[in-house]
Order: structure tokens, then C-alpha cells, then sequence
């Protein structure tokens, strides 16, 4: 059966650019400490808080090492583009450190390193999956590994697989993680070294010496070349206006990097909702009041980009959604022997405080049903999975004919719901996400080649061409901050939200109003893999705006 096109069949000879400082020796210099730190961190951590960030150089012949390295990997959470490149670099490089060295993948995500199951990946089974997108070389997951248990039967499965090193791919969670399993590992007198990857479509994980996660480039050319057809169709049919919420779980970094790619008639930043305290009314007021402004242009058409976690920031709804997941906890059983979904509602409106029950008593049906069906396995509330686009569409619809009575609102308004998420998670890495990952993969095997343990691979000055990057390692313990989770204080990796006072706001919050008024769209096209570099090659404006400069500083 033939299963490549042409794109992908000449897509799978693409060999990804690695840093000049990778491509010769690669000896390993370690950059001085900075005494400082967090002294109850530290405490947690006592094994390898205490390190030295790392960096690599050489242009000599990579030096081979007595003893072949046996690597496991897991590729944890969701699907980011260029996962798979991550593991062929890795890959590449140890074979080039000892050409008897080996890779064993762990099946479904760290389900696969509990329970010991997983496939050796050969040269074949590499090549067959080089430059492609998705995590289907062995699948992923979103087990936790994060008790004494687990961590236990962890050193088992890398005991009876004789690992010397095991690179975990993943977010802020998976990565937070993987340093504590590293720490208990050390603790244990365990030979085995743990390196993290960081990963995400977010880009929430990053600072402290990560300009990006990877994966965030690609889903954000995707969502554009998507979000520009639709501006196109809608500047053609001049009749719909298009509600487009975009994935990114917590942080507005897609919706915002998606903005800047495509100048949408609105982008709703949910760090900024938040800061402003904006309530739900004042936010379908600015949206129905840029409707009507347009519309007395004779612009009856529109596109509005709506972050996938905005619902959480609302304060309003925050409490609310709080509410529920609390009384649904408490009185589960009650609820749950309801058959009705009219009674299950007025069972949770009757134990709402008032300002909380009149929103929800306020909520279109479906959004207040899928306030209290959509749980996820500890009975919270799934706020990713709720329909915010079509919320909007619904208040901002009353909030028209409220102003069309009052003579404010002459026009029509024809709505059209999207969600984009899946379209993008899996795409084929651009050419960035292609070398960037192709980098941290070979990077994290030179980090296990040293026998460091519980560092994340760290690519920097990603924004110059590929061949200046600098690569090294970051002690993931440094990275860690205590936060409130279940009632009690854990170390955990600081999710990276959007800040008001970056450039990359900036440039937005300096734009927006021009954005709504006129129609001055950006269609950003598809990603393209072959061509001129200023096409091919061409960075986020996030990782652009925000870290070009804090890039070279941070590894140089
Ligand atoms: P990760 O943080 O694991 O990379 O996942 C990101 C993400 O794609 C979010 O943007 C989205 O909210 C979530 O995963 C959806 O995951 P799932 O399909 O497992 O519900």
C-alpha cells in the first residue's frame, strides 16, 4: 500500500540543520553557579538543585565513549509537531557516541515505563518517521508519573531494560516530574540519568533559559494559514462574521502569536480578561460594539479569536466553575442519582451561592450543561472542552438585539463557530519545529552522554539561522516554584502565561483597535517547507519579539 504523497516522500529526505557546535567535538563546559536560589526548593531537591546550567562546543570529531548508551524515551501529553524528530536526533547522536548504542521507545506515554512495555527503534523504524508530525512512533499519554510508587516501579522497568538514560518529551507537568523522578533516581544510588524535552503546542513552558517549546510554531502557522482562508472568505462573502476559538489549554500565547500572523478584527488575551477583571458582559459589550461599528461601514463580516482557556479567567466564571467542581465533589452521589439534566441543573442552582447561581440560572442551556457533564477523571469541570465560541455567539446575538431595539444596531449579524486544535497538533513540522526538535533530541543525548541527570535539553538563540544556535542543558530543579495543588503546597514547573508587558502584547494591545475598525488581514498562506529561507525559515513573532534578545544571553 502506497501511504506517502509526493510532499511527504520528498518531506522525509529533509536532513534538519543542527548547530555548528554540535556537528564536530562536543566536549562540555559548564558555566558558573549563581549561589543564590530557593532555599525551600533546594530542600526538595537536595540531589540536583545544586547544578550548573551547561553548554555545548567543539568543531573537532565527536568523541565515541568505551561503552554503548541504552536510552529509553517516553513522548508524554499531548501531540506536539516534530516529536518524532526529537527521537531521530537523538537517535543519530547515539550512534554517533558509540555505534552499538540503542533506543527503546515506552509505549502510550509513562503507562509504557510503569508497566515496562515497549518497541526498540531501529534505523528503519526511524527513518520511516523523520520530518513527519504526530507521536505515533510509539503514542503518548497523560499518566502521571508523580508518586513514591510509581517512581519505584520507573527504576524497575529501567533496571530490567538496562537503561543508562531515559529522555521524558513533554510539558511543565511531565517535565516537573521527570525532575523529581530524577532526584528520587539519584536519592537511590540509581545509575540511570533523566533528561526532559520541552514540549508543548502551548508555549507556556518556557524562561529561565527556554526561549520555546516546540511544536508551538507549527500549530500557530497551521491555526494562521486556516484563520487567513477564513478572513479571506468572509472579506469575499462580506456576510459572516467567524467565532474561532483556539486550542491552548491555559495560556493565550496561540491566540496571540495567531493574531499578530493574521490582524483578526478581534482577539480576546484571557491574562488580560483576567487582570482587568473584565466580566463576561463587558467583554460581549466590546465585541457586539465593534459588530455595530463595522456594520454602519457597511463591514457586516468579521473574524474574533477566542483563547481556548478563557472561560477559567473570567473572574465571574472562575468562581463559578470552582463552585461546581466543590459541590459536584461533595455531593456526587446525589447529583449523579438524578436523571434529568433540568433537575441535575436546578439540583446545582439550589446549592450555588446567589451570585454564582444567577450566572449559571443566566447560561444558554448547552453551555450550562456542559458545566456539570463534562468531568475530567478527579470530577473537575473539562473547561477546555466548552463550547466558549459558541457562548459568545449566543450573548454577543441578545446583546445585538437589545441595541438593534435601542437604534444602536442596524445591521445583520450571521455567525459561523470553528475550533481549531486538532488541525494543528499534529501537522508535519515546519522547518523551525523540524531542526529545533532534530537539536534538542541530538542535544539531550549528549547531555546523557555526560551522565547528567535531571536537566531539560535547552536550544537558545533561536532566532538566528540554526547553524549559531547554542545548546545545552538547565537543571529542571532551578526551574521549579511551589504552587498549590489538592490542597497542598508541590514543586511544580511555573506555566509561562502571557504577560501584559511583554513586546509581544504590546505590539497587539498597539494594533487592535486599527485591526477592528478596518479590515487589514493578513493571509498567512500554508507552512512551506521548500524554498527561499525568508519563507521557509521564518520564526514565531512571539519567540521574534519576546526572546530574541534574552536568547543568546541566556546559554552564552
Ligand atoms: P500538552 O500541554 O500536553 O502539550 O497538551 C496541549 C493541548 O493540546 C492543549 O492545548 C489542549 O487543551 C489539550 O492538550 C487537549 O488535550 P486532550 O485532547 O488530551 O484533551
Amino acid at each position: 500500500m502506497i501511504n506517502k504523497n509526493a510532499l511527504a516522500t520528498a518531506r522525509s529526505s529533509y536532513k534538519p540543520k543542527l548547530p555548528g557546535v554540535l556537528c564536530g567535538n562536543s566536549p562540555i563546559r559548564t558555566s558558573s553557579l549563581k549561589q543564590d536560589g530557593d532555599t525551600e526548593i533546594r530542600a526538595l531537591f537536595p540531589m540536583t538543585y545544586d547544578m550548573a546550567p551547561v553548554t555545548f562546543e567543539g568543531d573537532a570529531q565527536t568523541p565515541g565513549t568505551s561503552s554503548p548508551l541504552r536510552i529509553g524515551v517516553i513522548l508524554s501529553g499531548g501531540p506536539a509537531p516534530g516529536g518524532h524528530n526529537v527521537i531521530a536526533g537523538l537517535f543519530d547522536a547515539i550512534k554517533q557516541i558509540h555505534s552499538g548504542s540503542t533506543v527503546f521507545g515506552f509505549l502510550n506515554g509513562p503507562d509504557g515505563l510503569l508497566k515496562n512495555k515497549g518497541i526498540e527503534l531501529d534505523a528503519t523504524t526511524i527513518d520511516r518517521f523523520r520530518n513527519t508530525g504526530g507521536f505515533d512512533i510509539i503514542g503518548s499519554g497523560r499518566t502521571k508519573l508523580e508518586s513514591e510508587e510509581d517512581f519505584q516501579k520507573s527504576l524497575a522497568t529501567a533496571s530490567a531494560q538496562n537503561l543508562t538514560g531515559l529522555v521524558v518529551i513533554g510539558g511543565d507537568d511531565s517535565n516537573s516530574n521527570a525532575s523529581k523522578l530524577a532526584e528520587y533516581a539519584k536519592a537511590q544510588g540509581a545509575s540511570i540519568c533523566i533528561v526532559g524535552v520541552p514540549k508543548t503546542i502551548d508555549g507556556d513552558l518556557k524562561g529561565g533559559g527556554i526561549e520555546t517549546s516546540f511544536g508551538f510554531d507549527t500549530a500557530c502557522k497551521v491555526y494562521s494559514s486556516l484563520i487567513g482562508n477564513i478572513q479571506r472568505d468572509a472579506i469575499s462573502a462580506r456576510k459572516y462574521w467567524h467565532f474561532i476559538k483556539l486550542m491552548g489549554r491555559s495560556a493565550s500565547h496561540i491566540a496571540l502569536e495567531c493574531a499578530l500572523q493574521t490582524q483578526p478584527n478581534i482577539t480576546i488575551i484571557s491574562e488580560e480578561v483576567s487582570s482587568r477583571k473584565l466580566t463576561l458582559r463587558e467583554i460581549v459589550d466590546g465585541i457586539a460594539d465593534t459588530i455595530a461599528y463595522r456594520a454602519a461601514n457597511g463591514e457586516q463580516f468579521g473574524s474574533v479569536l477566542i483563547p481556548e482557556g478563557l472561560i477559567e479567567f473570567v473572574p465571574e466564571m472562575g468562581n463559578l466553575i470552582s463552585e461546581l467542581n466543590e459541590l459536584l465533589a461533595a455531593h456526587g452521589e446525589a447529583f449523579n442519582g438524578l436523571s434529568s439534566l433540568p433537575q441535575k441543573r436546578e439540583f446545582v442552582s439550589a446549592k450555588l451561592s446567589s451570585p454564582a447561581a444567577a450566572l449559571y440560572r443566566n447560561l444558554p442551556d448547552d453551555i450550562a450543561n456542559q458545566l456539570i457533564l463534562d468531568r475530567d477523571p478527579h470530577g473537575n469541570v473539562q473547561v477546555a472542552r466548552i463550547d466558549t465560541q459558541r457562548l459568545l455567539i449566543d450573548l454577543v446575538e441578545a446583546q445585538l438585539k437589545e441595541m438593534k431595539a435601542a437604534g444602536t444596531f442596524k445591521g445583520s449579524f450571521s455567525p459561523l463557530p470553528h475550533y481549531f486544535g486538532y488541525e494543528g497538533r499534529c501537522a508535519a513540522p515546519s522547518n523551525f519545529d523540524a531542526d529545533y526538535t532534530y537539536t534538542l533530541g541530538f542535544t539531550a543525548a549528549l547531555l546523557l552522554r555526560e551522565r547528567l541527570t535531571g536537566y531539560i535539553a535547552a536550544v537558545g538563540g533561536l532566532t538566528r539561522p540554526a547553524s549559531e544556535w547554542v545548546a545545552g542543558g538547565i537543571p529542571l530543579a532551578r526551574m521549579m516554584n511551589l504552587e498549590r495543588r489538592h490542597g497542598k503546597m508541590v514543586p511544580v514547573i511555573k506555566k509561562a502565561l502571557v504577560e501584559l508587558d511583554s513586546p509581544t502584547f504590546l505590539e497587539f494591545a498597539n494594533n487592535r483597535d486599527t485591526w477592528a475598525k478596518s479590515s487589514c488581514y493578513i493571509f498567512a498562506g500554508p507552512i512551506q517547507y521548500f524554498g527561499p529561507s525568508e519563507v521557509c525559515d521564518q520564526t514565531a513573532y512571539t519567540l521574534q519579539l519576546e526572546h530574541a534578545a534574552q536568547a543568546a544571553h541566556s546559554l552564552t
